[in-house]
């Protein structure tokens, strides 16, 4: 038996509400498409007084239309895959087999979209639109095409039935396009997907852009998120002198997924007290009668533009006084509006059964094609639609032209705004050394002096992200050609803030990547440095950052962007001070598992490879770069050529501690990672001290991909270039700074590949000496060169006494520590000679650097 089937659709006789405990309408009943109170020819309803607002009636009537055009293309990318306007009546064959895609955010979104159309072409703005709930696809696809850009961009969808066809069809089918904001689109720069960061891209992308408003519509499910929640203190870094505006738009339709949302029954006296303590002044829209919202939103939007732009002409014309009180708006309209408001006598408008798909069988049920046909009938495409299919140039009239169209906009697609940073000679920052492992030094202490001289070229493009750890991560030298960004309140004891400081200090991985993709995905360029450990916290964003880049490859419109750099300097292996909370090193390992055309590994062993490599990463595209190198006082290596000529093979032999002559050594001694580094020399050294006619060859890699097969990574070394670093069939012990699986599945096919024996980290740490930590993680120079005599045979007769040596320094280690709280002399004071014999005394520091910050522990 068929199931009886209801719908309310366009009964104009049956309006109805339902208000709940907090007096939110619950229930809406109303016509579809128009609201009853205006006639089909824009004229109001007799009956129905007109709500006052900015809008005339003609104006008041095509918006709608555009909006009832908007909604009509957002259902038939869910459901058509024939029959695009309707001409013939519907039937089931016309339906697509898989129904995807998400209507509940779309009828608003398409509403708020309009209305910026509105502002952009009166007032002549530089808006762009994010859209946070990301799965309103066929909102941004469906006005992206009504604009024109979609066509711009992708030809084949032209402005005609067959186009509309074709867009139907490959709305989130195999070979089209997928169902959320995704680069295809051209007015995204957001894809939503993963819900949470709407807010930090915005504020990214206004930054040092003074002319642009970014209007962010905030899903309330995606306001729950922690990112979200996060993001409002963004505020506290926009300064209204150089920075563009952020119209955030929290769209609370009531519902996420399938629950209510927190927002939505949050009193509006509540959120009013809510975003005013976030330095916000919320204007409240509420209403399920388009033409009344329609007035209303056009004239918060007025109120919020006319607000803007007097805070920032105010703050230009008479200079940074304080923070000024932002506006925003909070829209209250049904989630799915317009839409059946019941099927089968349960309501679907205005309730989270509106979130994806309102009427999911319509292929099998007779009952329900019939709903749906009646429901979008019911927008009267062929008043929007010309005979051929084509948009009516009345209504196409109402958005902008050329590059005011919000998808038109080259804030969008940054690429074509990006100009190369005016870099200095990375060169002349070199610390100088007096030979390889004889001084040490903080490596970043030179970076941060390149930084600076960055940030004096760059003075409008340029931007360190950071939480809170500039000083901690020896880049401190950037403070004195900039302060750190701070529009809040400001006491004399506070250090280098500034209004206009560049340095974003906020103790927020999320705020700082997201910050970060904004400014870059909008033409700039960057960098955040973290902890290791912490920047885990954003794994999940910078893959989705990275597969946002990986897609813009299908688009060669998308123009190439400046690679997303993050720099780890307080890495895992040297937190012995802070301990076991502070030592991770998944942030590599869940970056590679993404696309190694993107994703790109560098490992600097020391202070001239770390220049060389953030020369390099700041002048590449489209990459997400990963450069760990620790801050801690190091042995440095490399002369500059040197460490030139290393860093653009990625890979090379050290001669100063190889002995092998060019012939084939007894063993590989290999490293990534400034810790393995000085852990495989000071190996190499121990071997040849107590083992003589030994013969050891040390590799040391700085840029990981070079390990792949050239299929694999455009870095990656063939064979035969392997094979002259780590020989056919030597054995290798490589020591990584981070686990081992990642060189075992990277040397995976190379020459007799059981050879690679590797020393990773384990995850075994505690607060305890820096050397402790290797010890832990079974890397020490100890364990790697017993590890090397193990695996060589022809030296098997000298190597037991030699390896109990090595077992019992160990031992060794374990009591000193206990003892004296620190480690053994021999470990701490190392050096690399040459001679083989011990030296004596700490290795001095390096010229030119600052003794106060030996050994400190922040
Ligand atoms: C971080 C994250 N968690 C969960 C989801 C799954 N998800 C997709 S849509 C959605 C509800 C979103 O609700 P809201 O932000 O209110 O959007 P709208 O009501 O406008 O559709 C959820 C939970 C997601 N996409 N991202
Ligand atoms: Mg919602």
């Amino acid at each position: 038996m068929p199931v009886e089937t209801q719908a309310v659709v366009s009964d104009p006789t049956s309006l109805e509400q339902d208000r709940d405990r907090s007096g939110k309408v619950t229930k809406f009943v109303f016509d579809s498409a128009l609201s009853t109170a205006i006639s089909a020819n824009g004229q109001p309803h007799a009956t129905v007084p007109t709500p006052k607002g900015p809008l005339t009636p003609h104006m008041l009537d095509k918006m709608n239309r555009y909006w009832r055009a908007a909604n009509y293309l957002c259902i038939g990318q869910i459901y058509l895959f024939e029959n695009p306007l309707l001409r013939k009546p519907l039937t089931a064959n016309q339906i697509k087999p898989r129904l995807l895609g998400h209507w509940g955010t779309s009828p608003g979104q398409n509403l708020i979209y309009i209305h910026l159309n509105r502002l952009i072409k009166e007032r002549d703005a530089n808006i762009i639109y994010i859209a946070g709930p990301g799965h309103g696809g066929p909102s941004l696809n469906a006005m992206s095409y009504l604009e024109g850009t979609y066509t711009e961009v992708h030809p084949e969808i032209t402005q005609d039935e067959n186009g509309l066809r074709l867009m139907f069809r490959k709305f989130s089918t195999p070979g089209g396009v997928p169902s959320h904001c995704g680069p295809h689109v051209p007015n995204s720069m957001h894809e939503g997907g993963e819900l949470g960061y709407s807010l930090v891209h915005a504020f990214g992308a206004a930054f040092d852009n003074p002319d642009l408003i970014v209007a962010c519509i905030i899903g309330d499910g995606e306001s729950e998120t922690c990112p979200l929640e996060g993001s409002w203190k963004s505020v506290n870094f926009l300064n209204p002198v150089r920075d563009g505006a952020v119209l955030p738009i929290l769209h609370l339709n009531g519902y996420k997924i399938s629950g209510p949302t927190v927002q939505a029954r949050t009193s509006d006296e509540d959120l009013k007290a809510l975003y005013i303590g976030r330095g916000y002044k919320p204007c409240f829209i509420e209403g399920d009668d388009p033409e009344v919202v329609h007035q209303l939103l056009a004239g918060a939007l007025d109120d919020c533009y006319a607000e803007i732009r007097a805070i920032q002409q105010d703050a230009r014309h008479s200079g940074f006084k304080k923070q000024p009180v932002w506006p925003m708006i909070v829209l209250r309209t049904p989630k799915g509006w317009t839409c059946p408001k019941e099927v089968d006598g349960i309501p679907i408008e205005g309730t989270f059964r509106a979130h994806q798909v309102p009427l999911a069988s319509v292929r099998e049920s007779p009952e329900h094609l019939k709903i749906l046909e009646a429901w979008m009938r019911s927008y009267k495409p062929q008043e929007l639609f010309d005979g051929d299919g084509k948009f009516i140039e009345e209504l196409a009239d109402l958005a902008p032209m050329g590059n005011r169209r919000m998808g038109g906009n080259p804030h969008v697609n940054g690429g074509r705004l990006l100009t190369a940073l005016d870099l200095p000679e990375f060169t002349n920052y070199a610390l100088e050394i007096p030979g390889p492992g004889q001084v040490v030094a903080e490596a970043p202490r030179k970076l941060g002096d390149f930084f600076r001289d960055i940030f004096k070229l760059n003075p409008t493009n340029f931007r360190l992200f950071c939480p809170d750890e500039t000083n901690s991560n020896r880049l401190n030298s950037v403070l004195e050609a900039t302060k750190r960004c701070f529009m809040a309140e400001a006491v004399s004891i506070d250090d280098e803030l500034s209004p206009n400081g560049r340095v974003m200090e906020v103790l927020s991985e999320h705020c700082c990547q997201g910050w970060l993709e904004g400014y870059l995905l909008t033409g700039r360029h960057g960098l955040w440095s973290s902890y290791e450990a912490f920047a885990q916290v954003v794994d999940s964003m910078l893959t989705q950052h990275a597969k946002w880049l990986e897609q813009c490859r299908d688009f060669p419109w998308r123009k190439p962007l400046a690679s997303l750099n993050v720099f780890l300097t307080s890495h895992a292996r040297r937190n012995d001070h802070n301990g076991f909370s502070h030592q991770a090193t998944g942030f590599v390992d869940n970056a590679l598992a993404r696309r190694s055309e993107t994703v790109r590994v560098y490992y600097p062993p020391d202070s001239k490879c770390l220049l060389s490599v953030f020369a390099h990463c700041l002048r590449s595209r489209n990459y997400v770069n990963i450069v760990t190198c620790g801050k801690q006082p190091q042995l440095q290596w490399l002369s500059m050529d040197e460490a030139l000529q290393h860093c653009s093979r990625g890979a090379s032999i050290w001669r100063f501690a190889t002995n092998d002559s060019g012939e084939e050594p007894d063993v590989v001694l290999a490293c990534a990672g400034d810790v393995p580094t000085i852990e495989i020399c000071a190996a190499s050294w121990l071997l040849q001290k107590y083992v003589p006619g030994i013969k050891v060859r040390v590799v040391n890699v700085v840029d990981l991909s070079v390990l792949m097969m050239p299929d694999d990574h455009p870095h990656g070394m063939d064979n035969m270039s392997f094979d002259a670093l780590f020989t056919k069939d030597a054995p290798v012990i490589f020591a990584f700074h981070n686990n081992r699986w990642l060189i075992h599945t990277m040397v995976h096919g190379r020459s007799n590949e059981s050879r690679f024996h590797v020393r990773g980290y384990m995850d075994r740490g505690t607060t305890t000496t820096p050397f402790d930590m290797v010890v832990l993680n079974r890397m020490s120079r100890f364990d790697l060169a017993i590890d090397a005599l193990k695996h060589i045979p022809r030296l098997r007769s000298q190597s037991s006494d030699v390896i109990d040596l090595f077992n019992r320094k160990l031992y060794e280690h374990h009591g000193y520590i206990r003892q004296h709280l620190e480690d053994m002399p021999e470990i701490r004071d190392w050096q690399w000679t040459s001679d083989f014999k011990e030296a004596s005394g700490p290795p001095p520091l390096a010229k030119g650097h600052p003794r106060g910050s030996l050994f400190s522990d922040s």
